[in-house]
């Protein structure tokens, strides 16, 4: 199929520029989900959404949505998010969003219609700035219902009702934003790899076959704070102590369980208490994250860390408790869907290269309620997560024709579906 849709280079590069100033000033690139940079970027994107000649809306997760293509519950849907962690994202997530609006502004400049309306989302809070998230794509695949959001503070200390209808939602019924299975005919999503696989072997894109489940909790130690000079070793109930032997413990864990190379394992934040230099720690409270692209050992890796927190608590007589905020299967990803992305790559004359995503995305999230596809571009040294995190213009451009042409291949594949 040719390559119809004239991607804009330089629409590309000043949208790049523009959303990277909504930034915590203090943090660059920090645009936390909720925050009032957040608010700000998004009003910014509604904009170009309707310059793109969409019709924009909010649904009741407070999703941004823009439609082109009319009325039906049936769409075509491409997206990502705009949310960062800390110091993070000029790219993770955003890719997928300013590529789906420059394909959004290529239909509107060739005046392209597709067989079924296309919307353009950025999701509500991908990143894990409150327990629950993602929070815009696992509300439209019904996977957070209204109770679910009982109790979740935002970290600027608003209910997650609050953020939501700050964003545009309406917390008072999120349920009025589920899709059912089917109404989303495709979903197609470009985001950086977030790994290096794609850079060692010198390739710009590639086409993801599956994505990482990650399972996240919390661990408190309960021990006994005491006087840093007149307790003697043996008689310590020192809870840091246990936290850091679980720390290398994860580590052990994750590199000698099952598939081995498809684990990992990660204590992102620590909170101990009362946290001075002369009293012996009485409680610590800490993340435990651990995934794997293989579901059987990542049941195992999870079995293990319990069993593991057990048996640090009973040998040093601290108390413990392992609370499971939120457990994500690895999700392969449909294979027609795989076809619809290699068939662009094909197009495109680029090298096929399949690889799974060791990160989560949305379209993890929304794969239960509708094929997802997903096209990676390399990022510098794999680098993601922090302010080194880095794409070129060249693959981000590739990587939105990429985009395109998938969308225009799944197109022809409803249509030839439709025929029957
Ligand atoms: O953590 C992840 O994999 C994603 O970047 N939220
Ligand atoms: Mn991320
Ligand atoms: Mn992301």
């Amino acid at each position: 199929m040719d390559e119809i849709l004239e991607i804009k280079r330089e629409r590309i590069e000043n949208d790049f520029k523009m959303l990277e100033t909504f930034t915590d000033p203090e943090a660059p690139w920090t645009r936390r989900a909720f925050s009032s940079q957040n608010k700000e970027a998004r009003k910014w994107l509604a904009d170009q959404f309707r310059a793109a000649g969409l019709d924009v809306y909010n649904d009741a997760a407070s999703n941004l949505i823009g439609r082109r293509g009319g009325e039906g519950d049936q769409v075509f849907m491409m997206g990502s998010h705009s949310d960062t962690v800390i110091e993070g994202g000029r790219f993770d997530g955003i890719v997928g969003v300013l590529g789906a609006l420059e394909i959004a502004r290529c239909l509107q400049d060739s005046d392209i219609e597709l067989s079924l309306p296309l919307e353009i989302v950025d999701f509500t809070c991908e990143e894990p700035t409150v327990p629950i998230s993602p929070v815009g794509s696992r509300i439209i695949a019904g996977d957070i219902t209204q109770k679910d959001l009982e109790g979740v503070i935002t970290p600027f200390g608003d209910t997650i009702h609050k953020a939501i209808d700050d964003l545009g939602g309406d917390s008072s019924d999120i349920s009025k934003a589920k899709r059912a299975l089917g109404q989303i005919v495709g979903y197609l999503e470009l985001h950086i790899e977030q790994g290096a696989v794609l850079e060692k072997e010198e390739l710009a894109a590639g086409i993801v076959t599956a994505i990482a489940g990650p399972c996240r909790g919390t661990v408190q130690f309960i021990g006994q704070p005491e006087h840093a000079g007149g307790t003697p070793m043996p008689d310590r109930k020192d809870a840091l102590v246990a936290a850091a032997e679980l720390v290398i413990a994860i580590e052990k864990i994750v590199t000698t369980t099952g598939m081995s190379e498809e684990n990992v394992g990660t204590v992102g934040w620590m909170n101990v208490s009362p946290n001075m230099i002369n009293v012996i720690p009485g409680q610590v409270d800490m993340s435990v994250e651990v995934r794997s692209t293989d579901l059987e050992s990542l049941v195992l890796v999870r079995k293990s860390l319990e069993e593991e927190v057990e048996k640090i608590s009973e040998k040093r007589k601290i108390e413990s408790k392992l609370t499971w905020d939120h457990l994500e299967d690895p999700v392969p990803l449909p294979l027609f869907m795989q076809d619809v992305v290699k068939s662009a790559f094909t197009d495109l004359s680029i090298p096929i290269k399949y690889l799974p995503s060791r990160a989560s995305h949305d379209a993890a999230r929304i794969a239960p309620i509708t094929p997802a596809g997903m096209v990676f571009i390399r990022c510098l040294e794999g680098k993601s997560h922090c302010p080194e995190e880095w794409a070129s213009m060249d693959d981000i451009v590739l990587g939105i024709r990429l985009l395109g042409q998938s969308l225009l291949r799944l197109n022809e594949n409803f249509l030839k579906n439709k025929k029957g």
